[in-house]
């Protein structure tokens, strides 16, 4: 029997980084109804959570994820199969909608909910071992954890389709070609990277931060002239920040800025 809080193991590392690792090996971390209650308690957590700063996520053993747990997929009626896919969507929203940055540490297989996962973090960087794909369509069904939205958002219409219509899978050079990720590493350097990059970007001022998330995520959907007001309305709430009166001053003054959060 797996214990719920072993399949996804949480590191706190300096400065405010917390380290997700998916950590269902033998099954190429496949994404049970356990793991997603488990990764919606953490973010949930991480977002509420003023020590964290940023979220990493990675895969343990030979596999980033591939996917959702096929095995419970083979239970699922209409009505449950609705519930599960809601249910996902769900906790890979609270990712996206986490306020903080997050980075998804790509190795291996990427595929199905596993991709989808991937594509709620803020940014995504693979291993050149990374392989990705919606293969839902050889399963009889279709990406159910936001793919067909986020992926025709991230690559385009056209690709996305591709992608879903034949389940085919792309290396991680097709992936940056496409945009999908934005950085190749070998496999060994991956998470070095990985805790480097999110350790640079959380060096800002998390409040600005949680504004660029903001205007992006929310800014997305809306007509450009609604997402030059919302951007507007973020850009007045930066500039009452003392953070923004640091980073100004620091410039001024040819130092380094410190920036606390408020
Ligand atoms: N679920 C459960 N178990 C899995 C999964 C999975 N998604 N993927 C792999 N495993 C298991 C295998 O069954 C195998 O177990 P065992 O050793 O007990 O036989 C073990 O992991 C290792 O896998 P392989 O032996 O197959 O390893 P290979 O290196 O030969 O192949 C692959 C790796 C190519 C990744 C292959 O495992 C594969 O094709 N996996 C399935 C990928 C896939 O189809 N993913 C999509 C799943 S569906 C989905 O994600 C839908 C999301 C939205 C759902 C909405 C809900 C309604």
């Amino acid at each position: 029997m797996e214990n719920i809080n072993d399949m996804v193991q949480l590191n706190c590392l300096d400065g405010g980084l917390l380290h997700l690792v998916l950590n269902r090996p033998n099954q190429l971390n496949a994404l049970s109804q356990d793991v997603l209650k488990r990764l919606s308690r953490i973010f949930l957590d991480a977002k509420e959570d003023p020590n964290v700063k940023g979220v990493l996520i990675s895969g343990s053993g030979k596999a980033f994820c591939a996917g959702a747990d096929i095995k419970q997929l083979a239970a699922l009626n209409s009505a449950k199969g609705l519930h599960f896919a809601r249910f996902g969507q769900t906790v890979f929203r609270e990712l996206e909608l986490l306020g903080k940055p997050s980075i998804a540490a790509i190795h291996g297989a990427t595929l199905g909910g596993g991709c989808e996962l991937a594509m709620a973090a803020s940014i995504r960087i693979a291993s050149d071992t990374a392989i990705f794909g919606q293969p839902e369509i050889k399963l009889g069904v279709i990406p159910g954890f936001g793919g067909t939205q986020r992926l025709s958002r991230l690559i385009g219409k056209g690709r996305a389709l591709d992608l879903c219509l034949t389940g085919r899978r792309i290396n991680a050079d097709m992936a940056l070609a496409y945009g999908l990720i934005t950085e190749i590493v070998s496999e060994k350097e991956l998470l070095t990277r990985a805790i480097t990059l999110l350790r640079e970007i959380t060096q800002f001022s998390p409040l600005a931060l949680m504004h660029i998330l903001g205007a992006v995520h929310q800014g997305y959907d809306m007509s450009l002239e609604e997402g030059f007001e919302l951007e507007a309305t973020y850009f007045g709430l930066s500039c009452a920040s003392k953070d923004k009166t640091e980073g100004v001053n620091a410039f001024l003054e040819k130092r380094q800025p410190v920036f606390i959060g408020e």
